[in-house]
């Protein structure tokens, strides 16, 4: 069996493989892109919907921003709703910038079609992902294609982006690894729907019958989410009961009307927080929800996979014009640095906007004091903001 070769191997074809893909290319640097479903998958799969300024910022620098620029929504702010009140915090204002709304598969649509117009090979379908040789100068890929024929490719390097249910962390041996965890006891169901959205921003709404989130993907497509229990099953929520709960969390003095209209698309997802230690094994450099992951409330998955790999294409483009492994060897530390910001906010927003069984009446009180002190002061809703609309990348 002929054994293929390519600087960086990839595997995962998610934001974070595609992005890392396109800005080595951006440097001259070849890579492989293996991609364990099809392209029409990918394409569709339902996730993320929030990028950061400096999301948008990379994707519009890297010549990716033209759909997103035309379709996607710009936000200045977001509310926070409690006690039947929303409160604006207005990013603008507080921060001088913005956030976007655009669907991740949005963002996977054109990052394939400028990955295929360039020539870059992505493999989709493949199956039997096995790495090996992580600690030698030439790591090697095992796989099956997509015919099922196995194939070899020997890489310089090897980029882990097959996200939290991926090979490649667990192709690090346990003893070099430490894993940072907290689940929550509570998860998010989410629907799609042909409705216009509730608001001209997110509106993230504490009640005491759980959390909810009123997003969108258009002025034609909303997109909400509710707190359930984490294991909850779909067939037990039937649409009307969708709206009716969305509309009972939404009660307050303003009456606020939600928009219904058909569910198209509906899941559960758990809540986890999740970091590894260090993101690098030899020649294996971890990035994205393969290293790390966070519960949605901060809107930062997508957004740290993003800057997980503009650390990683600054380090290799270096290695690759001078030679030099500084870069490489301050990546897992220079990332880990930012992913805890991350983390930090994420756990925040959640603990500040859920509902958790176990909290006794002075625990709710302090939420409710929490958020009456976010929305309140300016300098805490500043940091909220900062926060939100993505802390500087740590180069
Ligand atoms: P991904 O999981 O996206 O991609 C990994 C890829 O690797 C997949 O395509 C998978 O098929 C492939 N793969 C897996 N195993 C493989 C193997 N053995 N061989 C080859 N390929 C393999 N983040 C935000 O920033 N904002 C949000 O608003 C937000 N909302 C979210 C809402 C939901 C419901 C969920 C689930 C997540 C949300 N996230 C959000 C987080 C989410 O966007 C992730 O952080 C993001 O997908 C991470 O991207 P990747 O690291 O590329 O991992
Ligand atoms: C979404 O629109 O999917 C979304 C927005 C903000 C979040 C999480 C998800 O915090």
């Amino acid at each position: 069996m002929a054994i293929a070769r390519t600087p960086v191997g990839i595997v995962g074809g998610g934001p974070a493989g595609l992005i890392l893909c396109h800005l080595l290319r951006l440097r001259g640097i070849e890579s492989v892109v293996l991609e364990a479903r099809s392209r029409q998958y990918i394409e569709q799969r339902v996730r993320a919907g929030v990028l950061e300024q400096g999301t948008v910022g990379l994707l519009s620098d890297a010549g990716l921003g033209a759909r997103m620029q035309r379709e996607g929504l710009q936000h200045r702010g977001i509310h926070l709703r409690f006690g039947g009140v929303s409160h604006p915090i207005d990013f603008a204002a507080l921060t001088g910038k913005s956030v976007t709304v655009y669907g991740q598969q949005e963002v996977v649509r054109d990052l394939v079609a400028a990955a295929l117009s360039a020539g870059t090979r992505i493999e989709f379908e493949v199956t039997a992902v096995v790495l090996d040789q992580l600690s030698s100068t030439q790591p090697l890929i095992r796989y099956r294609d997509q015919r099922g024929e196995p194939q070899q490719l020997q890489c310089d390097f090897i980029a882990g982006c097959d996200g939290f249910h991926g090979i490649c962390r667990a192709a690090i041996p346990a003893a070099a690894l430490r894993y940072y965890e907290r689940e929550y006891p509570f998860g998010w169901l989410g629907i799609l729907a042909h409705a216009p959205p509730l608001a001209d921003e997110l509106i993230y709404t504490h009640h005491e019958r759980g959390f909810a989130l009123f997003s969108m993907r258009s002025p034609q497509i909303a997109r909400h989410y509710l707190q359930c229990p984490p294991d909850e099953n779909l067939a037990e929520w039937p649409d009307e009961r969708i709206w009716q709960e969305l509309e009972r969390r939404l009660e307050g003095a303003d009456s606020l009307v939600l928009p219904r209209g058909d569910i198209f698309q509906k899941g559960v997802t758990p809540m986890r927080s999740f970091v590894t230690e260090p993101m690098q094994y030899g020649r294996l450099f971890l990035a994205g929800d393969a290293a790390h992951i966070v519960p949605p409330t901060g809107a930062k998955g997508m957004n740290l996979a993003a800057s997980d790999v503009r650390s990683l294409a600054l380090a290799l483009a270096e290695f690759y014009d001078s030679g030099s492994m500084r870069r490489l060897e301050r990546y897992s530390e220079s990332c880990l640095r930012r992913i805890w910001q991350a983390q930090r906010f994420s756990w925040w927003m959640t603990s500040m906007l859920h509902r958790f069984e176990h909290h006794g009446e002075f625990d709710r009180r302090v939420q409710l004091a929490e958020l009456d002190y976010v929305t309140g002061s300016r300098v805490a809703s500043a940091a909220l903001a900062e926060n939100y609309v993505g802390l500087p990348y740590q180069d």
